[in-house]
């Protein structure tokens, strides 16, 4: 039997059965035997985390991509969720055209690194046609252009101890990825929208665009990245500023 049948089956059969019979502990040790606990595993929720994290990893490719559209179908009007921030760092920033801003990119990489706007500009880019979802029940298709976070992870060179790349924004939200949809060829670092420089309310001057994933995942008003291997000691240690409001850290699709 190949490697992927058994763990497969492991998955399937095996962990969700040990969670019902042997308890949570077990089913959870196993998993995180094959790397396959999420950060905000915990308490009775988090057995239902690590099942949906697991199964996700497991049964589905690496690089299984996201539904791509055509031009005819970007929605006519996109609903904004938490708009442009109003606090005086990011309103001087928006004033001044994004002129100044940096975004850094730190923490277990061989060459911490800034890069301006213009710069991230010029690095090679990807334009993709893709449906935004939010867990609030409303989405929306449309097409954004940017680096792929890939090709900034790999210029500032990744420590083969990183686990998750996390992202710092203009407001409260923080959020991370593992590294393997950080590395996912649909994983953007998005600065224009529908042909347009990525709006004020829509995460300007740059955002994270990762398809795989609901909306919420896809941090707006981006100011850092910070490449790490134990997501436990950023923050709450629960990977995201949304579990503690009662969100998984996991949102795949
Ligand atoms: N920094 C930051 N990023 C964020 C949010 C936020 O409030 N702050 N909201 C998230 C949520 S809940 C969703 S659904 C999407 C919405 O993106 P949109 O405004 O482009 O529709 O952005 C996500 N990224
Ligand atoms: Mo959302």
């Amino acid at each position: 039997m190949s490697e992927t049948l058994t763990r497969r089956k492991l998955i399937t059969t095996g962990l969700a059965g040990l969670a019902g019979i042997a308890g949570i502990s077990a089913a959870e040790r196993i998993a995180n035997g094959y790397g396959l606990v999420p950060p905000d595993s915990g308490g009775i929720w988090g057995v239902g985390e690590t099942l949906t994290y697991a199964a996700q990893r497991m049964l589905m490719s690496h690089h299984s991509m996201a539904r791509e559209f055509s031009p005819c179908e970007i929605s006519k009007s996109i609903p904004v969720t938490n708009g442009a921030p109003q606090t005086d760092p990011y309103q001087r920033h928006l004033a001044n055209k994004f002129r100044d801003w940096r975004l850094m990119v730190d923490g277990i990489v061989a060459r911490p690194s800034s890069f301006s706007l213009t710069e991230i500009q010029r690095m090679p880019a990807r334009t993709q046609i893709t449906h935004q979802a939010c867990e609030q029940g409303w989405s929306f298709i449309a097409q954004w252009s940017g680096v792929p976070l890939s090709y900034v992870l790999n210029r500032v060179g990744v420590s083969t101890r990183a686990k998750y790349v996390v992202f710092w924004s203009f407001d409260p939200r923080w959020d991370s990825l593992d590294l393997t949809d950080a590395f996912h060829p649909q994983t953007l670092l998005a600065y224009n929208m529908n042909g347009q420089d990525l709006p004020p309310d829509y995460g300007a001057p740059l955002r994270v665009r990762v398809p795989r994933q609901l909306g919420y995942k896809s941090v707006k008003f981006l100011t850092r990245i910070t490449v790490v291997e134990d997501i436990k000691k950023v923050g709450d240690g629960r990977g995201s500023a949304l579990p503690s409001h009662g969100f998984s850290w996991y949102a795949g699709i």
